[in-house]
């Protein structure tokens, strides 16, 4: 049944229409979900989108630039916007004020072509009222330049003819209203957080409408609170915003904002690219948010990875023979908004989440080509950055499916995997019992070897001599292999092949000097943990060695020193005459005194190294990753403590 024959013939009298208007809403009443979704908490919320979608409108086709949303006591929601008033005369074809049936009415605003806006969010003006018929009642006030004017609703119904209450010079919409409890069952309570992050995505995707939320309940666990959202910056700010909650550090410093149209259709586009690894890519139509994506959310994947591949080509930062760069390497640290205005959007999918319309894609894909191509040539600096980070991300990607590969050819070998030549073992097997030290070169892991307790202690050096700084980025590392004996002497796999019941050690010592190529080791060592075995350091295997900097020593008595000021109260407590031997590196100690300051575990210092790390080390390896050589070296000076548990 359509709602023509829903509708009995136009008569001077509402009384008669609206027991018709009735039928219309008491379908939304019947079946609340084909309107709202659900009658959740998700539904109970929609409610308030609906009506501030309607101010949105209003604000889109520029006659409202504030919007008020108040929290009231007994469930009830206020929004107030300053546009131009639902219009109050006598409908042409209902007979009855506009506003009566823009409340009453279903599908008021598709019946009258459209909701006589272009583009327009939600449901084409259907949600007024289906929020009037969801709630116990409904008050609409609207102010023209003249008068103010009022109506009240109850589950829907018209409860009066809508009447002036007072003058006025201002204009606007005032719609306050009660969610109907034995509708709304599970609850009628509004979380401040979901409205505010809601209104917070429509104050970015609509730049310079300002959206206040006000709690004004009074029930004495809430705080009042406030919150005044308005974005100049429209989409771009978003996309600071987006960057500044992921608490990762800009890669590039400008957001790159992109944005063109075709008839009546609008594309914009803001991204920015981060130091982290996650790819953030929020898509939208007509303000609604499609979590699915859709044409133009496919388009910008596919346009992005074609532009910065063709100028990588044109610039030479690929090489003739190099493959393309993948999508992933190029969205990894992506934060992007893509929002589209249509006048028809066709939602594909049960959840109305992904937009289907091929013509916007085209556009999209349109403006990636032209402007980011534009936009790359004429902000060279900024380009470079962005191919160095996806070619980085190339390079590491190629690693770790190297590594996996390795792994695959190792757990093909039957039997006892073969150990690494480098490694030597300790003669227990008893997993519970026994530690590696990883060692920074070949002179310290011979003094290790002679130093240790075989029985429980095994010793792997790594790299010979360490690399150059400068030279030693972690993508080269992982793909000369560098890590392979780790890999293999731990036993466990690496990924999603990890097996901590395989882990052939209690203790995982990463045993390096404190000094910037030590620091550097580590870094290396524990980057790799992070992103490839991260249950290694979740379940508190790894530690780092903490050898001492000084001997301080008089007669027969000594101490020795792991910091500047432990060596200055060491010499004052020896009487301020004692000898102080500083310790050059792991690699000139003997084999004694290596066993006595790091490896004796009756009098070593270790730090465990915590998962709270893998923050710091998540943009440590990405600093590691990046083309400057400069703050990558301050950077790891900077941060080359990793560690915050004291394990003696
Ligand atoms: C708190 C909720 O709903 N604000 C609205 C307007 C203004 C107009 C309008 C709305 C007429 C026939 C569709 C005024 N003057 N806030 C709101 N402000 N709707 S809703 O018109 C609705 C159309 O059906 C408006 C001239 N044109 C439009």
């Amino acid at each position: 049944m359509n709602q023509d024959e829903l509708l009995a013939p136009v008569t001077e009298s509402y009384d008669e229409n609206s027991i018709q208007v009735l039928e219309g809403l008491e379908a939304v009443r019947k079946r609340p979900g084909m309107y709202i979704g659900s009658t959740g908490e998700r539904g109970l919320h929609h409610l308030v989108y609906e009506i501030v979608d309607n101010s949105i409108d209003e604000a889109l086709a520029g006659f409202c630039d504030k919007i008020l949303v108040e929290l009231l006591d007994d469930g009830v929601v206020r929004v107030t916007d300053n546009g131009r008033g639902i219009p109050v005369g006598i409908h042409p074809q209902k007979g009855i004020p506009t506003v009566s049936v823009v409340f009453t009415i279903l599908h008021a605003g598709g019946k009258f072509g459209g909701s006589g806006y272009k583009v327009s969010g939600g449901l084409h003006g259907v949600g007024a009222s289906v929020v009037n018929a969801l709630s116990s009642w409904l008050e609409v006030e609207i102010a023209d330049g003249s008068h103010i004017y009022s109506q009240r609703y109850e589950c829907g119904n018209i409860k009066e003819d809508l009447k002036i209450i007072g003058d006025t010079e201002k204009t606007g919409t005032k719609v306050t209203f009660k969610p109907d409890p034995s509708i709304f069952t599970d609850t009628t309570r509004y979380d401040f957080d979901i409205l505010l992050s809601r209104l917070r995505e429509q104050a970015f995707l609509n730049a310079g409408i300002r959206i206040v939320l006000k709690d004004n309940r009074s029930d004495a666990d809430l705080p009042d609170r406030e919150e005044d959202l308005c974005y100049e910056g429209g989409i771009r700010s978003y996309v600071e915003y987006l960057l500044e909650k992921s608490k990762k550090d800009k890669l590039n410093e400008n957001v790159i904002y992109l944005n063109g149209s075709q008839g009546d259709s609008v594309a914009e586009i803001a991204l920015l690219w981060s130091t982290g690894y996650d790819t953030k890519i929020m898509s939208f139509a007509n303000t609604i948010h499609t979590v699915d994506g859709g044409t133009h959310e496919s388009s910008f994947k596919t346009a992005l990875a074609r532009v910065i591949n063709k100028y990588g080509r044109t610039f030479k930062f690929l090489k003739d023979n190099d493959a393309n760069l993948k999508s992933e390497d190029i969205n990894e640290g992506l934060v992007a908004v893509v929002s589209v205005k249509l006048t028809d959007a066709q939602f594909e999918s049960q959840t109305k989440a992904k937009l289907g319309n091929t013509a916007i894609g085209t556009l999209v894909n349109n403006i990636i080509a032209e402007k980011m191509m534009n936009y790359l040539e004429d902000h060279p600096a900024e380009a470079k950055i962005i191919l160095d980070k996806s070619i980085a991300s190339s390079n590491a990607r190629e690693a770790a499916q190297k590594a996996r590969e390795l792994q695959r050819n190792k757990s093909g070998i039957a039997g006892k995997t073969r150990m690494p030549e480098k490694l030597t073992d300790c003669i227990s097997d008893d997993p519970t019992k026994t530690e590696i030290f990883i060692v920074e070169g070949d002179s310290a892991g011979g003094s290790a070897v002679e130093g240790r307790n075989s029985t429980y202690q095994a010793i792997l050096p790594l790299w010979g001599k360490m690399l150059n700084v400068e030279k030693a980025r972690v993508d080269k590392v992982y793909g000369n292999d560098k890590l392979t004996p780790v890999i293999v002497a731990l036993g466990t796999g690496i990924a999603e092949n990890f097996d901590i019941s395989k882990l052939r050690y209690d203790k995982i010592v990463i045993m390096a000097d404190a000094d910037v190529d030590g620091s550097h080791i580590r870094t290396l060592l524990l980057t790799f943990f992070f992103r490839y075995m991260p249950k290694l350091i979740e379940t508190g295997h790894v530690y780092l060695a903490q050898p001492p900097l000084y001997r301080v020593a008089k007669g027969k008595r000594y101490f020795d020193a792991f910091t500047d000021e432990e060596k200055d109260r060491y010499f004052a407590e020896l009487g301020g005459d004692a000898d102080v031997q500083r310790y050059k590196g792991l690699g000139e100690m003997n084999p004694e005194q290596l066993w006595e300051t790091t490896l004796d575990p009756e009098k070593r210092t270790m730090l465990k190294v915590s998962m709270a790390d893998a923050e710091l080390a998540d943009q440590v390896f990405t600093m590691l990753m990046g083309e400057e050589v400069e703050p990558r070296r301050k950077f790891i000076e900077e941060n080359a403590v990793f560690a915050t548990d004291l394990d003696i």
